[in-house]
């Protein structure tokens, strides 16, 4: 976890990237009322397709511009609700006077209609298309996959064979949104290496994050290039162009001094969605400008979805078997439970105990006053305080605590936490005088980073307050008092148990209240 860092990297978050006012420059976008299909907004080189004063081009309506049966199809798309949230309708097409074809891509997004009407560039150099038989293959590669790792290192693969990007990385998010360069396939000549290496959750601000959930993909052909901006009609009166699904829109200027101090020129990212989530990218670098054609664009961000729908499946598959061996645990403890009058000797004796769970090396439970230890734990006296502590600390609402990093939450753990620095704690009751603890040990790691984490910014000067970092050299963190993260279902399966014990410490207490009355 980072905590120390000189200059506000929080500014970061503040940047508007979904309005930025301009587009790259190859592409012409006209922006429309999504309800009157009037013009409201246009790139300034918007010549570049037709005469924007003759007619003059403010609240001209779309159907004068673009073929009949393009805006027909758009038409129809707006009105059945089908344009939006990412999708769009394409088609290609000329314009009278001019000798160039474009590739157009229409979508509907806050109350505006926009087109994107984008040119091949005549090189052919650094121009990536790919057929649809490689996608096909290359989804194929990816199924035969049998773990994370090599699903993530075939995705690199292939991603980059269809884009031709000199470099392609899958980046993964952590649960703090740090994130690390998971797998990476690389031209030969080019020795920067990004593997293995951890980024502060500042080099993709939460902004950037939210927009990339709903928006799949990015593509910058130049970094260098100048942006074109975006013109609005006259009394118009209408607010800024949301472009958060254009493909065309520019890049933060803070993200392309970044790109620039990692020596990449041409870029890509593809949003890689798990189970609805943000889970990672796909991220591709090219240290010269380089263009990929709109259906290899597309094949490479069906491609990415091919590989999440694996990391889906994997995952699933190994938190199944996880889970099962948990759950044969839990009945064999609940059994002994029923059968029982003593709770804590049916969880702490035996062949089954409390450590068959979650791989914890140490276990107890307080009941009261009393409390009860096995495997590595803190001593009693510890153990004792911790329960008092965690019955004021964790809220009322909540029935579990979890923590990986225990001492930097309770120092007093601290001299124990090579065997105590995860900590997971199910209350068993309301009243919460009972309750069920598992220990993890500490597991020394080191990190690295690509560039010093405590120092994601630099001061800037004049306008932009901030920068980010200029160096990318290796940078190890020593971690110290962390033990390996309990997962989500491991909180609930030891609620569930807690649940359990309820049930009979209950039946229990019925029974002496029975025999005492
Ligand atoms: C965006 N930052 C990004 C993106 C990536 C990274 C991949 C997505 C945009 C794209 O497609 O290129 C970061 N790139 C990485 C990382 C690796 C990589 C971690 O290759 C590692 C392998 N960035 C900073 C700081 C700020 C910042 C200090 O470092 C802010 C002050 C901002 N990054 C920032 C912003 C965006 C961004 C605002 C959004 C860009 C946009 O979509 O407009």
């Amino acid at each position: 976890r980072v905590r120390a860092e000189p200059v506000d990297a929080s500014l970061c978050e503040r940047e508007p990237i979904h309005i930025p006012g301009s587009i790259q420059p190859n592409a012409v976008m006209l922006a429309a009322d999504a309800g009157t299909l009037m013009v409201l907004a246009y790139s300034a080189n918007v010549d570049e397709i037709l005469d924007p004063l003759d007619p003059p081009l403010a609240g001209r309506p779309l159907a004068e511009i673009l073929p009949s049966a393009f805006v027909q199809t758009i038409r129809s798309r707006l009105a059945s609700g089908t344009l939006e949230d990412g999708r769009s309708v394409r088609t290609r097409l000329t314009f009278p006077g001019r000798d160039a074809t474009y590739y157009a891509v229409a979508h509907a997004h806050a109350g505006r209609l926009i087109v994107e009407c984008e040119q091949e560039p005549d090189s052919t150099e650094d121009f990536a298309t790919a057929s649809q038989v490689d996608t096909e293959l290359a989804v194929g590669h990816l199924r035969e996959a049998a773990t994370l790792a090599e699903a993530a290192r075939i995705a690199a693969l292939e991603t980059r064979a269809l884009t031709g990007f000199e470099a392609v990385l899958v980046y993964r998010f952590d649960p703090d949104w740090n994130g690390e360069a998971v797998a990476e396939d690389k031209a030969r000549d080019w020795s920067r290496s990004l593997l293995g290496l951890r980024f502060p959750a500042s080099d993709i601000p939460a902004q950037a994050r939210a927009l990339y959930t709903k928006a799949k993909s990015r593509f910058v052909i130049d970094r260098d290039s100048v942006p074109v901006g975006l013109v609005a009609a006259s009394g118009a009166g209408n607010g800024p162009i949301d472009l958060t699904f254009a493909q065309h829109r520019t890049l933060s200027p803070i993200h392309l001094e970044y790109q620039r101090n990692l020596g990449v020129n041409g870029s890509m990212s593809i949003s890689i969605m798990v189970e609805g989530q943000l889970w990672g990218l796909m991220i591709g670098h090219h240290r010269r400008p380089h263009y990929v054609t709109p259906e290899t664009r597309s094949a490479a961000t069906v491609l990415t979805d091919a590989f999440a729908m694996r990391v889906e499946e994997i995952e699933a598959r190994r938190l199944w078997a996880e889970r099962q061996a948990h759950l044969d645990v839990e009945g064999h403890l609940v059994r002994r439970l029923t059968r029982s009058d003593d709770f804590v000797a049916a969880l702490t004796t035996g062949g089954t105990t409390l450590l068959d769970l979650f791989s914890a090396t140490g276990a107890g439970i307080v009941s009261g006053e009393r409390v009860t230890l096995i495997g590595r734990a803190p001593p009693a006296g510890l153990v004792t305080a911790i329960a008092d502590w965690l019955r004021t600390q964790v809220p009322v609402a909540e029935y579990a605590y979890s923590s990986s990093s225990f001492a930097s939450e309770y120092p007093d753990a601290a001299p124990h936490r090579e065997i105590a620095s995860g900590l997971l704690a199910a209350f068993v009751d309301q009243s919460r005088e009972n309750l069920l603890l598992w220990f993890r040990p500490e597991v020394p790691s080191t990190v690295t980073w690509g560039g010093d984490p405590r120092k994601p910014v630099l001061a800037g000067s004049g306008p932009v307050a901030v920068l980010p970092r200029r160096s990318f050299e290796r940078w190890v963190e020593e971690r110290t008092g962390f033990a390996a993260p309990w997962a989500e279902w491991q909180i609930q399966l030891a609620g569930s148990l807690a649940e359990a014990v309820e049930g009979v410490v209950l039946r229990q207490r019925r029974k002496i209240d029975e025999l005492t009355s």
